[in-house]
């Protein structure tokens, strides 16, 4: 993997490309990043990523002129490819696949509604879809606190691309209103405190 070959699409309002980001730092791969306008019309994409891109979503992952698209799978992508977070064994791979489904059905679904739904002040969501949504989280909590176990992370003692998956939008629990667990709240610290690890606005600069 070539930095110049390897090119992400994101944008740091969306936590799916928060979850690539994070990963590619972690695992070393050196890349560069496309900054695209979430907010703006999907037309007004620039073109190459528009021609790659089934829904015009990010993220977008392009290694050496294969295009990615969905955050977990291109996490499976990079562990099995940089043969890190996981990729170093079946087992550790085994573990990542687990994760990454749980993530995309619970947390990664609830978490972004709400969040959403602060943003809009509701507009749009029908009566009582954000209260189900709460309860779901608080269903979520729990799980996260028995997956994460001993931790300190959820590969073990050094973070996979479950920990990436699950950053996403974890990050973002109070902008979700929502509180965080003491496991979740000692987790995002460890998180943060990698050395690879930046900020949205910084792996998607202007
Ligand atoms: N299931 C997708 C979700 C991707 C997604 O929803 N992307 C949003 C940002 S978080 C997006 O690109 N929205 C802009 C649009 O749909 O126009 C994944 O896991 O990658």
């Amino acid at each position: 993997m070539s930095a110049a070959g390897v090119v992400l699409y994101g944008h740091p309002d969306s936590g799916h490309a928060c979850k690539v980001a994070l990963a590619l730092a972690l695992a070393g791969v050196a890349h560069r990043t496309v900054r695209i306008d979430i907010w703006a019309p999907p037309a007004t994409r620039p073109a190459a990523f528009l021609a790659a891109s089934p829904f015009a979503e990010v993220p977008l992952l392009m290694i050496d002129g294969v295009t990615l698209v969905q955050s977990g799978a291109i996490l499976l992508e990079i562990a099995a490819r940089s043969r890190r977070l996981g990729g170093e064994t079946a087992e550790g791979m085994r573990r990542g696949a687990e994760l990454l489904m749980w993530e995309a059905n619970r947390i990664g679904m609830c978490l972004p509604q709400l969040r959403e739904a602060r943003r809009v002040d509701g507009a749009g969501f029908p009566p009582g879809a954000i209260d189900w949504l709460r309860e779901r989280y608080a269903a979520d909590r729990d799980r996260f606190d028995r997956l994460l176990g001993a931790g300190p992370f959820f590969h073990g003692a050094a973070p996979g691309i479950g920990d990436c998956a699950i950053w996403g939008y974890v990050q973002w629990a109070e902008a979700a209103g929502v509180a965080p667990s003491a496991a979740m709240d000692a987790w995002r610290d460890r998180i943060r405190a990698l050395p690879e690890t930046r900020s949205p606005e910084e792996f998607f600069p202007a």
